[in-house]
């Protein structure tokens, strides 16, 4: 199997997957050596950024000629540490995916699209745009984006065009995750001295699929130096199966542990009391609070067993300050449940006790690198947008706590049928298949008068757009300065072209900047990339040509354990968050029920959950061929169910189900394990692609997003993605 250049084995060679295989491979005989040192004295490399999911790993790739050969891990990299996953491999063969967009698209028909050259699209979306300013008002605009990287020019673009309306896929991710840590510490997203901790606690996060590399080393270390890894997950993740402990809980009931830990700590005054009385704020009425919550009362929520809930507290207790609890990601921490912002504000509390911020081996705020801007004079900034977002975000009557820029997306269907927006731009982005309720999210797109989709492929959503731009593969482009969120130390680090675009496709800062002027707006793109990328490292004292030449490049200010700095409005520690308390929400952590509960004692009635795999990311990797193929060897697209409740339907180990909720239908393959909670079924997320241009994903597997009700949470508007209920039968 050959794919211009890239042999199905040296794909292996460096995949994580494909190790063990190689091994016992006979064409590691002399001959393929000296074919490879050949081919080695040939290629030439260049350090970039993986684009494979959101770690934006830095790498090396090798080409030879002008063909992609291979690519290893950045050995500077603090993020991934000169290591590389299975994706990131597989993707580098993307570049050839004959499933790429060649040039511009137009709509000219139901599924049908002719090619247009770049003046010509950025000619015909001026105009559509200028005219649907005038009739609706630039508020009638929005941007779908991506937030990372280019973010900051994709909110200037739709700002300077005056309209509030960017949005991230925030609410279908992190969003309760970083507003519990930004209530209680005053930083969205703490990091983690895993290396040097000795307890350490995943609740509903799962490193090892959800993959990050470097926090995977450390957790291994500190595993392999003593701590005690313990995993709450209502199923065996791949993190639970290198841990010492894993805890079955029952899905959407992680609060209630939480509680009945921190009342365990506080009635046994197994507490940090120095921290707590000289960094934190509200202890008294958190520990009244917590006073009813017993391991009793959470073993009934939970089912934990009460003794395990006793042991875990004094276990952690015993280890602070040196104990994390992990700051969470997507799942049980992210927009999952209705508790979950509770949960979060929960664990920073939980924090409290351990008197873990800052400490070694505990949560800290990792330091940023502080990039430069373009001199105003000569650049100017488009002025600030007063109105607020469509969806009430940063609204104080609606949403106060959702930021502007991240948005609610999966109103965005809901907001073009009741005609406030109009006109749309989607940069990196897939609604269609990543918000919830597909028909309905088609059926919203599809009354805005214009929807602009930039993509590399035709996805769901560049299917139904009025005008499809492709974007550059990101081995083909350069993108903005990128600075390092996962490490102890500030990195600077650049994706940088590797080859030259194959198709008629531009970067899209470059879109950016040549489709400005035909909309008004450019005096705000007077500049080029490395001019913005130029003024951005600045301060730094790092030049461009240094950061193309190293790709990864440290500037100083390791982080080191000592006193606890919170950004909070009391400069503490929050149990009572001030800010909850003005908008007269919950203040202090306490129960709150998940909003969908599996019928007792209905056979066939399930909760259902879902969680990522380490060989793919979200649905839109399953195109890759290699990626799919360990999916099929493996048969990993099936969905997971407890032995006790299979055999009350009849189902066995591969036989058909038929999953139905109130607003879809589907069939899985049954996994009966015991690994996972009788409560519950889990259903991987990568799957279930409706777009029939993407040959290798079309038509496998199902997704959680067609049995998932369109949710707002009442304080987040956030989708709530596992308060599903489904119903289960033999097919
Ligand atoms: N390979 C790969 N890596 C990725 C991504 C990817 O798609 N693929 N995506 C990236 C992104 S954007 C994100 S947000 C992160 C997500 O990273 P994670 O948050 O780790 O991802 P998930 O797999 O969604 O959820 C983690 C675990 O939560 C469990 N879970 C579900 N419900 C509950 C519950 O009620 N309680 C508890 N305790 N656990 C529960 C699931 O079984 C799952 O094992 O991964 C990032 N990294
Ligand atoms: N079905 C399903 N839905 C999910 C999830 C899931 O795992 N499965 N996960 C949830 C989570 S945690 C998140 S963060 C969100 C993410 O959801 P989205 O933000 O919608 O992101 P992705 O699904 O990663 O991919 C979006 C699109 O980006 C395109 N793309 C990839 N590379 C490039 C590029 O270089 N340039 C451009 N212009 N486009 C590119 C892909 O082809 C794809 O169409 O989804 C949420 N919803
Ligand atoms: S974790 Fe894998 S896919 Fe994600 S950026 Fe790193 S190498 Fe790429
Ligand atoms: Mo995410």
């Amino acid at each position: 199997m050959k794919t211009n250049g890239i042999t199905r084995r040296n794909f292996l060679i460096g995949s994580a997957a494909g190790g063990a295989a190689l091994l016992s491979a006979s064409y590691l005989g002399f001959n393929s050596w000296a074919a490879r040192d050949k081919a080695a004295e040939q290629l030439s490399v260049t350090p970039t950024l993986c684009d494979g999911c959101g770690n934006w790993c830095a790498i090396k790739v090798s080409t030879r000629g002008d063909r992609i050969w291979k690519a290893e891990g950045h050995p500077l990299s603090g993020n991934n540490l000169g290591r590389m996953c299975a994706k990131g491999h597989a993707l580098l063969h993307e570049v050839y995916n004959k499933d790429r967009i060649k040039s511009p698209l137009k709509r000219v028909g139901q599924n049908r699209f002719e090619q247009i050259s770049w003046e010509q699209a950025y000619k015909e979306i001026g105009e559509k745009v200028g005219a649907i300013k005038a009739k609706h008002g630039p508020e009638s605009l929005f941007m779908l984006q991506y937030p990372e990287g280019n973010a900051a020019l994709l909110m200037r673009f739709i700002h300077a065009l005056g309209s509030p309306n960017a949005f991230s896929h925030g609410t279908t991710c992190f969003l309760p995750r970083n507003v519990g840590w930004w209530l209680t510490v005053g930083a969205s997203k703490p990091e983690h001295d895993f290396a040097n901790s000795r307890f350490i606690l995943f609740i509903g996060r799962n490193p090892a699929a959800g993959l990050h590399l470097r926090q995977l080393r450390d957790i291994t270390l500190g595993r392999d130096a003593g701590a005690h890894l313990v995993v709450v997950d209502p199923r065996y993740s791949e993190i639970a199966g290198v841990a010492q402990e894993w805890v079955r809980i029952r899905p959407g009931t992680d609060l209630a542990l939480m509680l009945a830990l921190a009342h365990v700590m506080i009635k046994e005054n197994i507490y940090q009391k120095d921290f707590v009385e000289k960094y934190t704020e509200g202890f008294d009425e958190f520990a009244k609070k917590v006073e009813d919550y017993t391991p009793a009362w959470a073993e009934e929520k939970t089912s934990v067993p009460r003794e395990t809930i006793v042991r875990l507290a004094r276990q952690m207790a015993e280890a602070a300050p040196s104990a994390i609890v992990h700051s969470g990601y997507h799942g049980a921490m992210g927009t999952q449940y209705k508790n979950s912002l509770q949960l979060v504000r929960a664990v920073g509390c939980v924090s409290g006790l351990l008197g873990n911020f800052n400490q070694r081996g505990g949560p800290y705020l990792a330091p940023k690198p502080k990039l430069g801007k373009l001199d105003k004079e000569t650049h100017p900034t488009p002025p600030a947008v007063s109105a607020t977002m469509a969806d009430g975000s940063g609204d104080p009557e609606r949403y106060p706590l959702v930021p502007a820029g991240v948005g609610i997306a999966q109103a965005i269907p809901e907001l073009a049928i009741q005609g406030k927006l109009k006109a749309g731009f989607v940069y990196h982005n897939n609604p269609l298949r990543s918000n919830p309720n597909p028909a309905r999210v088609i059926e919203g797109y599809r009354k805005l008068d214009l929807l602009v989709c930039f993509d590399y492929v035709m996805s769901e959503t560049a299917a139904i757009a009025d005008y499809v731009l492709p974007e550059s593969h990101y081995l083909e482009r350069d993108d903005v300065v990128h600075t390092s969120s996962s490490y102890s130390s500030k990195q600077v680090s650049l994706r940088q072209q590797v080859v030259k675009p194959l198709y008629d496709t531009k970067p899209m800062v470059q879109i950016l900047i040549e489709m400005a002027p035909h909309l008004g707006i450019g005096d705000f793109f007077n500049f080029t990339m490395d001019r913005w990328n130029e003024a951005a490292l600045k301060p730094l004292g790092v030049t461009l040509n240094q950061l193309r030449k190293e790709g990864v490049i440290d500037v100083g200010g390791e982080w080191k354990p000592g006193e606890p700095k919170f950004q909070t409005p009391s400069g503490k520690l929050e149990f009572v968050s001030s800010t909850l308390q003005d908008i007269a929400l919950p203040a202090v952590p306490e129960w709150e029920e998940p909003l969908v509960m599996p019928a007792r004692n209905d056979p066939h009635s399930f909760r259902l959950i879902h969680g990522k795999q380490a060989h793919q990311t979200h649905a839109r990797t399953v195109n890759q061929r290699y990626l799919k193929e360990i999916t099929m060897m493996n048969d990993w697209g099936r969905v997971w169910i407890h032995p006790d409740r299979a055999k009350a339907l009849g189902i066995k180990d591969g036989d058909c189900m038929t999953l139905s909720s109130s607003i879809g239908k589907g069939r899985a393959r049954a996994r009966v394990t015991d690994g996972i909670h009788p409560d519950c079924v889990f259903m991987p997320s990568g799957y279930g692609v409706f777009s029939r241009h993407l040959h290798t994903a079309f038509g496998y597997g199902i997704s959680y997003n067609d049995f998932l009700p369109t949710y707002f949470d009442p304080v987040l508007g956030h989708n709530m993605s596992s308060e599903i209920i489904v119903r289960i039968e033999k097919t």
